[in-house]
């Protein structure tokens, strides 16, 4: 996992809500994550750190679930490579089922608020994750995360992970689904390459289909890689930017959160 990859520094969080200024210099709240192996001598001993981290997340994160169950609220961890469409897709949500239904986000970056300024520019709550050198949120993360962003009971709190497509799906993060964005621009053979990934996926949704014209891209072997990896994961095919295909996304979100309340 991270033994090799620098997840050491602590996280920053920074709270935007609807119509307040960006204040990206925020507190350097630093919170211990014992994610660190890097001075681990010998493979052994980073096997048994890796375990006890894991262990560790893990119970953080029945407790996040459990807050989450309290409230009635749908947890969902989004994960892609970087610029897959996470955002552009949350944008769209966001703008699209207000009113209705409440979208609040956590972002999680190595660097920058600019994903929860987009998503605060959209209307909706967010909590930005600076995690430094870390390559992935973890549960302790979502946890002061959720405090942060008091998303009301029986709401949907989306969980933008760091864009990559290793680290991220090895951490539990209290979430009641795990969705895959992939993009026409990847190439079909990403979930064979990385199967962890895609085989906890409950749902797989293949973005950027309007560039389908211009890509060397076939839809159906991307559909039988990801059978192959993950029999069942669903499918959804979807453009974040024209719109194209997003009303099954939102009725799989809507289906969620009603399970949920
Ligand atoms: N053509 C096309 N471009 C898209 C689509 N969705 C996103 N993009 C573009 O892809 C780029 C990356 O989009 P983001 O939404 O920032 O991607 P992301 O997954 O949030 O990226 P990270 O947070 O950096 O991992 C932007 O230039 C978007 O405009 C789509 O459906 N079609
Ligand atoms: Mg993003």
């Amino acid at each position: 996992m991270c033994g090799t990859c620098g997840c050491a520094a602590g996280p920053v969080l920074t709270l935007l809500t609807p119509g307040e200024r960006s204040h990206h210099d925020h507190d350097h709240e630093h919170h211990d994550h014992e994610h660190h192996d890097h001075d681990a001598p010998a493979a052994g001993r980073t096997v048994v750190l890796q375990q006890k981290v894991l262990a560790k997340n893990d119970e953080i994160a029945v407790a996040n679930r459990r807050w989450l169950a309290d409230r009635g609220i749908l947890a969902v961890n989004l994960m892609s490579s970087p610029g897959s469409g996470k955002t552009t897709l949350l944008e769209r949500t966001a703008r699209e089922l207000a009113g209705e239904l409440p979208v609040a986000v956590i972002e999680g970056d190595q660097e920058t608020a600019l994903d929860a300024e987009r998503i605060q520019a959209a209307g909706s709550r967010v909590v930005q994750i600076n995690t430094g050198t870390g390559c992935h949120l973890d549960a302790a993360m979502v946890a002061h995360a959720l405090r942060d962003l008091e998303p009301p009971p029986r709401s949907i709190v989306v969980i933008e992970n760091v864009g990559n497509l290793v680290c991220p799906a090895l951490f539990d993060l209290g979430e009641a689904a795990r969705v895959v964005l992939a993009s026409v621009t990847e190439g079909a053979d990403k979930p064979r390459k990385y199967p962890h990934m895609f085989r906890h996926a409950d749902l797989v949704l293949l973005n950027k289909t309007d560039l389908l014209p211009y890509v060397e891209f076939d839809p159906q072997r991307y559909a039988d890689e990801l059978r192959q990896v993950s029999p069942g994961a669903l499918l959804l095919e979807l453009s974040a930017t024209t719109g194209d295909g997003v009303l099954p996304w939102y009725d799989w979100l809507r289906a969620g959160a009603l399970a949920h309340a």
